[in-house]
């Protein structure tokens, strides 16, 4: 596939103050480049590849900053291309004026992925290790790590690879026998069949790693709702067992929505504390700040994937608590009946009335009781029982195309074992397949390559 050629040139490491920064040059003529800057006991591009040699760069005049550089040969590097990495020292300073001399000598700043996108087209990884680059990057927990480290690695690729060399044997088959259909017996199609539908079978496996995978990297958002006063910011104090919300006996004290990441098991749970639901404000002093905080209590409803009613079972319910309800009905939501150390008013029932809750529990923000089952219903109203270890990151573009595939091969299946029509379960194999191929990025268009790579950050 051809690309825009040149050196291009940027800092790999985070902007702020640190020990070291990396500067990376890739692309034909990267070393010759940095040849006009570095100064070492000879120029970087008669060093030994992949070899560190301790320099200087030098604007001409001034040494700008003592470094660590290494050259990396077409074909053994992060991209494929010839690259040159500089490490000079961190903070901005030494970083800023290192680059802007490289883009003095000719090297143009990267765009965001650009390295990956290289890398990509290139040909040394395909699509799907480049997405799982972002994903390894952005880990949060180490089941996050652990399953974009292994699609990294290629085991998502080569796992796709098997299904679709699958695919092709399965269609050269058919094809061979297309045009002479009565020779064709029973026990053949039946052959065809079963090959479809295991590899069906296969792919579904796939793709509930898959989308294991997808939870761990985009996490959950989970927005804590319910009345004044029934104990959420206590409830988010007590998941994330530190007091990061402000905590009072007077109800509406929780004005604006506040964010906070909890890790349970190796997914990542944002909580979105909000305030209480009130049925109606003053339309003058405070209650117009209450009600831009109801305002937001909505919308932090509307943004999130899961919701967490709170009730207070020391007080019956109230038509706040009902209204509440239903706004968290709106996602699925978890019932958390909380206050279970003072002495209970509610019966069962009562609570049961309030909605269909995918789980119901009795917690206590201040014993801490039941907060961690609480944490287990999150969990599982998420991930069910699946294991975090055996996720496979995943995008939901690559979720998505193993659906489809999966959806096609179980159409041709069915078409093998009934109607026997050969030539129209052929093309629904050789669409699955191509939506296999979809995933690691055969025939990508440049728009979907623009809308992956755009991801990233400059410099990966
Ligand atoms: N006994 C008992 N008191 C609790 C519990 N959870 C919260 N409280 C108390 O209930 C009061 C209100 O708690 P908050 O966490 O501020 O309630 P909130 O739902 O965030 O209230 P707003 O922000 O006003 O909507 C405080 O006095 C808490 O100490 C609990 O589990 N048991
Ligand atoms: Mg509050």
């Amino acid at each position: 596939m051809p690309f825009d050629g040149g050196v291009i040139a940027a800092v790999a490491t985070a902007w702020g103050e640190a020990a070291i920064a990396i500067i990376r040059l890739s692309g034909e003529g990267s070393a010759a480049l940095a040849d006009n800057f570095f100064r070492g006991a000879r120029p970087l591009s008669l060093e030994t590849p992949r070899r560190m040699i301790l320099g200087n760069i030098s604007d001409g005049a001034d040494v700008v900053d003592q470094v660590l550089a290494v050259r990396f040969e077409r074909g053994s590097s992060y991209t494929g291309e010839e690259s040159v990495e500089v490490h000079c020292h961190g903070g901005m300073g030494a970083a800023r004026r290192c680059l802007g001399l490289f883009m003095k000598g000719g090297a143009r700043p990267a765009l965001p992925g650009e390295f990956t996108k290289r890398a990509f087209l290139s040909g040394r990884i395909d699509l799907a290790q480049a997405e799982a680059v972002l994903g390894v990057i952005r880990a949060r927990s180490d089941a996050e790590l652990a399953s974009s480290s292994r699609a990294l690695q290629g085991e998502l690729s080569a796992c796709v690879r098997k299904l679709s060399g699958r695919l092709t044997s399965l269609l050269a088959e058919i094809e061979a026998r297309i045009d002479f259909p009565d020779d064709v017996d029973g026990a053949e199609y039946a052959g065809f069949k079963t090959v479809a539908y295991e590899t069906k079978e296969k792919t579904l496996a796939l793709l509930e790693r898959c989308r294991v995978g997808m939870t761990l990297r985009n996490g959950v958002r989970v927005a804590i709702v319910g009345r004044p006063n029934a104990g959420k910011s206590s409830l988010l104090n007590a998941m994330l067992e530190s007091d990061r919300a402000i905590v009072t006996n007077i109800p509406g004290t929780t004005r604006d929505t506040l964010d906070a990441v909890l890790i349970h098991r190796g997914l990542a749970v944002t909580l979105v504390d909000t305030a209480g639901l009130r049925e109606s404000t003053p339309a003058s002093g405070a209650g117009v700040i209450e009600s831009i905080g109801v305002e937001r209590s909505l919308n932090a409803i509307k943004g999130a994937d899961l919701c967490l009613l709170v009730v207070d079972v020391s007080s019956p319910l109230t038509g706040e608590d009902f209204a509440a309800s239903e706004a968290a009905l709106e996602k699925p939501a978890i019932l958390a009946a909380n206050k279970s150390d003072l002495r209970s008013v509610l019966a069962d029932d009562e609570l049961e009335a309030l909605g269909n809750f995918t789980a119901r529990l009795g917690v206590s923000a201040i014993t801490g009781a039941g907060v961690n089952d609480l944490k287990n219903a999150v969990f599982e109203a998420v991930l069910g029982l699946a294991s975090p270890s055996d996720g496979m990151m995943a995008t939901g573009r690559m979720v998505n195309a193993l659906e489809e595939a999966a959806k096609l091969m179980d159409d041709a299946a069915r078409i093998l074992g009934t109607s026997r029509c050969m030539d129209v379960a052929g093309s629904l194999l050789l669409e699955a397949a191509e939506f296999l191929s979809s995933l690691l990025g055969t025939d990508a268009s440049e728009a979907l390559l623009d809308e992956i790579f755009s991801a990233f950050c400059i410099g990966k």
